[in-house]
């Protein structure tokens, strides 16, 4: 009897202006009992092959904003936003991504021109994902060990 994969995660950021041009590291867990995201990395490593759903939630204060949501080191989509002074701005984007093992999805701040991500300790960024559906066949499924796949 082959038991249900499992792929989640939440983790939240609660320091302002992470460095452009690598993953944020979204470093305090939530939920990660499978370990597949890495707090120390910001990236998500996939275990499961399968359809994913990814978002993020972030806030934006000093400058303008943009992030993208990285596969594989290429951005899938970008969300923007234009700070006004004065205020503190919300953003959030969501995904459905089909992914392989070891393919790797993070957000990411592409470059230093907007760079307005801002936490604080009551002022969570933050990102998830989890898995709706693995791809795996059956009867790979069947071969492997708990420890593969579903740990
Ligand atoms: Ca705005």
């Amino acid at each position: 009897m082959v038991k249900s994969p499992m792929s989640a995660f939440t983790a939240v950021l609660a320091t302002p202006y992470p460095a452009a041009g690598t993953p944020i590291k979204f470093d305090q867990i939530v939920y990660n009992a499978e370990n597949h995201y890495d707090p120390e990395s910001g990236i998500f490593t996939c275990h499961v092959p399968g359809v994913y759903y990814f978002s993020y939630s972030i806030h934006v204060n000093g400058a303008h904003a943009l992030v993208a949501l990285y596969k594989n080191g290429q951005p899938i989509m970008f969300t923007y936003d234009e700070y006004n002074k004065g205020f503190l701005d919300q953003m959030s984007g969501s995904a459905v991504l089909l992914l392989d093992e070891q393919d790797t999805v993070y957000v990411q701040i592409p470059d230093e021109e907007a760079n307005g991500v801002f936490a604080a300790e009551n002022v969570h960024c933050s990102f998830s994902g989890f898995l709706i559906a693995s791809t795996i066949k059956k009867e790979v499924a069947a071969s492997r060990t708990e420890d593969d796949v579903w740990a």
